[in-house]
Protein backbone atom coordinates (compact mmCIF):
# COMPACT_ATOMS: atom_id res chain seq x y z
CA UNK A 1 0.00 0.00 0.00
CA UNK A 2 1.62 3.70 -0.57
CA UNK A 3 -0.02 6.60 -0.20
CA UNK A 4 -1.60 8.68 -3.34
CA UNK A 5 -1.91 12.66 -4.07
CA UNK A 6 -5.85 13.69 -3.72
CA UNK A 7 -7.63 15.27 -6.51
CA UNK A 8 -8.67 18.64 -5.25
CA UNK A 9 -12.00 19.13 -4.64
CA UNK A 10 -12.68 22.21 -6.93
CA UNK A 11 -11.21 23.41 -10.11
CA UNK A 12 -7.23 25.25 -10.21
CA UNK A 13 -9.27 28.37 -10.86
CA UNK A 14 -11.95 27.76 -8.63
CA UNK A 15 -10.29 30.23 -5.68
CA UNK A 16 -9.44 33.06 -7.72
CA UNK A 17 -9.27 36.36 -7.06
CA UNK A 18 -8.25 35.41 -3.89
CA UNK A 19 -5.42 31.96 -4.48
CA UNK A 20 -4.68 32.30 -8.14
CA UNK A 21 -4.79 29.42 -10.99
CA UNK A 22 -0.89 29.33 -11.43
CA UNK A 23 -0.24 28.58 -7.15
CA UNK A 24 -2.72 25.85 -7.01
CA UNK A 25 -1.29 24.23 -10.06
CA UNK A 26 1.57 24.06 -8.97
CA UNK A 27 1.13 24.06 -5.33
CA UNK A 28 -0.86 20.98 -5.90
CA UNK A 29 0.17 19.26 -8.87
CA UNK A 30 4.29 19.71 -7.75
CA UNK A 31 4.92 20.37 -4.30
CA UNK A 32 2.08 17.88 -2.99
CA UNK A 33 3.09 15.35 -5.52
CA UNK A 34 6.56 15.63 -4.52
CA UNK A 35 5.24 14.88 -0.90
CA UNK A 36 3.90 12.19 -1.73
CA UNK A 37 6.47 10.81 -3.77
CA UNK A 38 8.94 11.16 -1.40
CA UNK A 39 6.56 9.60 1.52
CA UNK A 40 6.31 6.48 -0.42
CA UNK A 41 10.11 6.45 -0.73
CA UNK A 42 11.09 7.14 3.04
CA UNK A 43 8.91 4.60 3.98
CA UNK A 44 9.77 1.76 1.57
CA UNK A 45 12.45 0.60 4.03
CA UNK A 46 10.39 0.39 7.43
CA UNK A 47 7.41 -1.22 9.24
CA UNK A 48 5.26 1.78 9.30
CA UNK A 49 4.14 1.47 5.46
CA UNK A 50 1.11 -0.28 6.00
CA UNK A 51 0.01 1.73 8.96
CA UNK A 52 -2.53 4.92 8.91
CA UNK A 53 -0.75 8.25 8.17
CA UNK A 54 -2.38 9.78 11.79
CA UNK A 55 -0.40 6.72 13.53
CA UNK A 56 2.82 7.51 11.49
CA UNK A 57 2.36 10.88 12.29
CA UNK A 58 1.33 10.30 16.42
CA UNK A 59 5.15 8.58 16.38
CA UNK A 60 7.22 10.39 13.84
CA UNK A 61 10.38 11.05 16.53
CA UNK A 62 10.93 7.43 15.89
CA UNK A 63 11.36 7.93 11.85
CA UNK A 64 13.39 9.38 9.67
CA UNK A 65 13.06 13.16 9.13
CA UNK A 66 11.96 12.27 5.66
CA UNK A 67 8.92 10.56 7.07
CA UNK A 68 8.38 13.98 9.15
CA UNK A 69 8.81 16.47 6.65
CA UNK A 70 6.44 13.92 3.55
CA UNK A 71 4.16 12.82 5.85
CA UNK A 72 3.36 15.94 7.74
CA UNK A 73 3.42 17.67 4.15
CA UNK A 74 0.84 15.19 2.72
CA UNK A 75 -1.07 15.69 5.58
CA UNK A 76 -1.18 19.08 5.77
CA UNK A 77 -2.17 19.23 1.62
CA UNK A 78 -4.34 17.09 2.23
CA UNK A 79 -6.33 18.67 4.82
CA UNK A 80 -5.32 22.05 3.26
CA UNK A 81 -7.37 21.08 -0.26
CA UNK A 82 -10.38 20.92 1.77
CA UNK A 83 -10.54 23.63 4.54
CA UNK A 84 -11.08 25.81 0.80
CA UNK A 85 -13.59 26.49 -1.16
CA UNK A 86 -14.78 28.96 -3.47
CA UNK A 87 -18.22 31.11 -3.07
CA UNK A 88 -18.00 31.38 0.54
CA UNK A 89 -16.61 34.48 1.38
CA UNK A 90 -18.27 36.42 4.13
CA UNK A 91 -19.67 33.72 5.79
CA UNK A 92 -18.87 32.53 9.61
CA UNK A 93 -18.45 29.78 11.36
CA UNK A 94 -22.16 28.58 12.79
CA UNK A 95 -23.12 26.01 15.10
CA UNK A 96 -20.93 24.14 17.78
CA UNK A 97 -18.04 25.30 15.99
CA UNK A 98 -19.08 28.95 15.73
CA UNK A 99 -20.35 28.77 19.68
CA UNK A 100 -16.71 27.37 21.07
CA UNK A 101 -15.32 29.58 19.44
CA UNK A 102 -17.00 32.56 20.42
CA UNK A 103 -16.52 30.93 24.21
CA UNK A 104 -12.49 29.83 23.50
CA UNK A 105 -11.52 33.32 21.78
CA UNK A 106 -14.08 36.25 23.11
CA UNK A 107 -15.35 36.21 19.80
CA UNK A 108 -15.14 35.60 16.22
CA UNK A 109 -12.75 38.83 15.53
CA UNK A 110 -10.94 37.67 17.94
CA UNK A 111 -10.34 34.19 16.94
CA UNK A 112 -9.46 35.54 13.40
CA UNK A 113 -6.72 37.89 14.64
CA UNK A 114 -5.02 35.49 16.82
CA UNK A 115 -4.93 32.87 13.86
CA UNK A 116 -3.89 35.41 11.71
CA UNK A 117 -1.24 36.76 13.48
CA UNK A 118 -0.12 33.12 14.46
CA UNK A 119 0.60 32.88 10.65
CA UNK A 120 2.02 36.00 10.01
CA UNK A 121 4.60 35.84 12.84
CA UNK A 122 5.24 32.26 11.73
CA UNK A 123 9.18 33.14 11.26
CA UNK A 124 9.97 31.07 7.66
CA UNK A 125 8.00 28.09 6.49
CA UNK A 126 5.49 26.71 8.22
CA UNK A 127 1.73 26.31 9.24
CA UNK A 128 -0.66 28.43 11.15
CA UNK A 129 -3.69 25.95 13.12
CA UNK A 130 -6.74 25.83 15.02
CA UNK A 131 -6.60 23.27 17.26
CA UNK A 132 -8.62 21.57 19.42
CA UNK A 133 -7.07 20.26 23.02
CA UNK A 134 -8.35 18.92 25.81
CA UNK A 135 -11.47 20.51 25.12
CA UNK A 136 -10.48 23.69 23.98
CA UNK A 137 -9.92 25.53 20.99
CA UNK A 138 -6.71 26.83 20.68
CA UNK A 139 -4.27 29.09 17.84
CA UNK A 140 -0.58 27.54 17.07
CA UNK A 141 1.97 27.36 14.53
CA UNK A 142 4.75 25.03 13.33
CA UNK A 143 7.74 25.18 11.40
CA UNK A 144 8.49 23.39 8.08
CA UNK A 145 5.67 20.49 7.44
CA UNK A 146 5.11 20.02 11.30
CA UNK A 147 1.51 19.36 12.63
CA UNK A 148 0.20 19.56 16.03
CA UNK A 149 -0.71 15.53 15.44
CA UNK A 150 3.02 14.89 15.36
CA UNK A 151 4.83 13.48 18.86
CA UNK A 152 7.39 16.11 18.19
CA UNK A 153 4.84 19.16 18.26
CA UNK A 154 5.37 21.96 20.86
CA UNK A 155 1.43 22.57 21.11
CA UNK A 156 0.07 19.10 20.26
CA UNK A 157 -4.07 18.77 19.73
CA UNK A 158 -6.35 17.77 16.28
CA UNK A 159 -6.23 20.44 14.01
CA UNK A 160 -10.17 21.66 12.83
CA UNK A 161 -8.65 24.47 10.66
CA UNK A 162 -4.58 25.16 8.75
CA UNK A 163 -3.12 27.66 6.74
CA UNK A 164 0.27 26.95 4.48
CA UNK A 165 2.43 30.02 4.83
CA UNK A 166 5.37 28.86 3.38
CA UNK A 167 6.14 31.31 0.18
CA UNK A 168 5.13 28.30 -2.30
CA UNK A 169 1.40 29.21 -1.12
CA UNK A 170 1.18 32.77 -2.03
CA UNK A 171 4.59 34.00 -3.81
CA UNK A 172 3.33 33.98 -6.90
CA UNK A 173 0.73 36.37 -6.87
CA UNK A 174 1.22 37.71 -3.07
CA UNK A 175 5.20 38.54 -3.22
CA UNK A 176 6.72 39.32 0.12
CA UNK A 177 3.53 40.24 0.96
CA UNK A 178 2.35 37.26 3.38
CA UNK A 179 -0.42 39.55 5.42
CA UNK A 180 -2.44 40.31 2.51
CA UNK A 181 -2.83 36.54 1.53
CA UNK A 182 -4.14 35.66 4.85
CA UNK A 183 -6.42 38.15 4.63
CA UNK A 184 -7.63 36.85 1.34
CA UNK A 185 -7.56 33.39 2.83
CA UNK A 186 -10.78 34.32 4.97
CA UNK A 187 -12.74 34.70 1.79
CA UNK A 188 -11.76 30.81 0.75
CA UNK A 189 -12.35 29.25 4.38
CA UNK A 190 -14.54 26.46 4.38
CA UNK A 191 -16.42 26.56 7.48
CA UNK A 192 -18.61 23.45 7.30
CA UNK A 193 -14.94 21.27 6.76
CA UNK A 194 -13.89 23.03 10.01
CA UNK A 195 -16.99 22.18 11.43
CA UNK A 196 -17.06 18.54 10.55
CA UNK A 197 -13.69 18.20 11.88
CA UNK A 198 -14.49 19.87 15.16
CA UNK A 199 -17.41 17.62 15.64
CA UNK A 200 -14.92 14.66 14.48
CA UNK A 201 -13.30 15.35 17.72
CA UNK A 202 -15.66 15.89 20.16
MN1 LIG B 1 2.32 24.07 0.75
Amino acid sequence: MSFTLPELPYAHDALEPHVDKATMEIHHGKHHAAYVTNLNKSLETTEWKSRSLEEILANVSKLPIAVRNNGGGHWNHSAFWNWMKPKVAGTSPTGKLGDAIKKDFGSFDKFKEQFSNAAVARFGSGWAWLIHQDGKLVVASTPNQDNPLMDTAETRGIPVLGLDVWEHAYYLKYQNRRPDYIAAFWNVVNWDEAARRYAAVK
